[in-house]
């Protein structure tokens, strides 16, 4: 047995005025609790650090940076990495980031990975970017993730931590199961999501009242198609008069849920997650080497409008 005492940190609403300083606090008492339950590894939410600001349209550019760190750690952020290193205890933490690279500024939405000794494992930036990138006021509130962020190009590649191997995603990626199956061929173990869904849908309102129901489907699939285990963590609750759903879960290889919140609340699910069951899953049905046909899905990674006029 390789076991790893994981708990999923929860966030309640973060309001537009509540400091870093704030959030972070919240963080470190989650942490606290987590170590008192004997948690090696906590994850918090997508955009911890602050209320989740795509849902307003911002035409001056120093407006939106004030929600990005353009360090990390940072003078808001240090005392969570150093109470999280003198409790031994890993990390995944979802922020805005403002880099330069290329020569030029660059922003993504971004989680990283902390090791138990404080230091960034993995940096992964969110891939799947959804929303919109103009003002659409007909909305009841903006999505304007594709106006604020560029979309990541890094792959699902696992850091090695705490013994395991794990990937990073955030939220709308948890959708798309290709996600999980690049992490898994690269030798996964366990996905770490960080999520902030709102309970309405602008553009299809008739599927509202499945969110939290989706929310599992896809989490609950990508970990039994893939024989890992995922954890979920929801920024959850009312935000600024738009309802954001919670049920952060931690799901096991086999697809069932092990942990679960069950507020809107800061709350923390701790579930022990035994790295070895994963073979359970991939020693079976899904035993990739003996069963999958990868020349049977080329349109898998493939530009279908490039791939078709080639071979068809
Ligand atoms: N933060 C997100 O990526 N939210 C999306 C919503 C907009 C659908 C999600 O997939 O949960």
């Amino acid at each position: 047995m390789r076991e790893v005492i994981v708990g999923a940190a929860q966030l309640g609403p973060i309001a537009r005025d509540e400091p870093r300083t704030s959030a972070v606090g919240r963080m470190i008492a989650l942490l606290e609790r987590a170590a008192e339950r004997g948690c090696s590894l906590v994850v918090f939410p997508e955009l911890a650090l602050t209320t989740f600001f795509p849902r307003w349209y911002m035409e001056d550019q120093s407006e939106v940076d004030a929600w990005f760190e353009s360090e990390m750690p940072n003078a808001a952020t240090r005392p969570l990495f150093e109470r999280a290193r003198a409790l031994g205890i890993s990390f995944y933490l979802g922020y805005a980031e403002l880099t330069i690279e290329l020569g030029r500024e660059r922003r993504f939405n971004t989680a990283i990975l902390v090791d138990g000794k404080g230091c960034i494992a993995r940096r992964y930036r969110k891939v799947h970017l959804p929303g919109h990138a103009e003002n659409e006021p007909w909305r009841a509130f903006q999505h304007l993730e594709k106006r604020y962020f560029e979309a990541g190009e890094n792959y699902f590649e696992p850091a090695d931590v705490l013994g395991a191997r794990i990937a990073l995603a955030i939220c709308n990626d948890r959708r798309w199961p290709e996600v999980y199956r690049e992490a898994a061929l690269r030798g996964a173990e366990m996905m770490l999501l960080g999520y902030n869904t709102p309970l309405h849908y602008p553009p299809a309102p008739e599927h509202d009242h499945l969110q939290a129901f989706h929310n599992h489907l896809v989490m609950q699939a990508g970990a039994y198609q893939n024989g890992m285990w995922v954890v979920g963590v929801a920024k959850a609750g009312r935000e600024e008069g738009c309802d954001l759903i919670g049920q952060s879960s931690i799901i096991a290889p086999t697809g069932e849920i092990v942990a679960m919140c069950s507020t809107l609340g800061d709350e923390l699910a701790v579930a022990t997650c035994d790295l070895d069951r994963c073979a359970e899953i991939r020693a079976n049905v899904f035993n990739f080497r003996r069963h999958r046909r990868p020349k049977m899905y080329p349109l898998l990674s493939t530009d279908p409008d490039e791939w078709r006029p080639l071979h068809e």
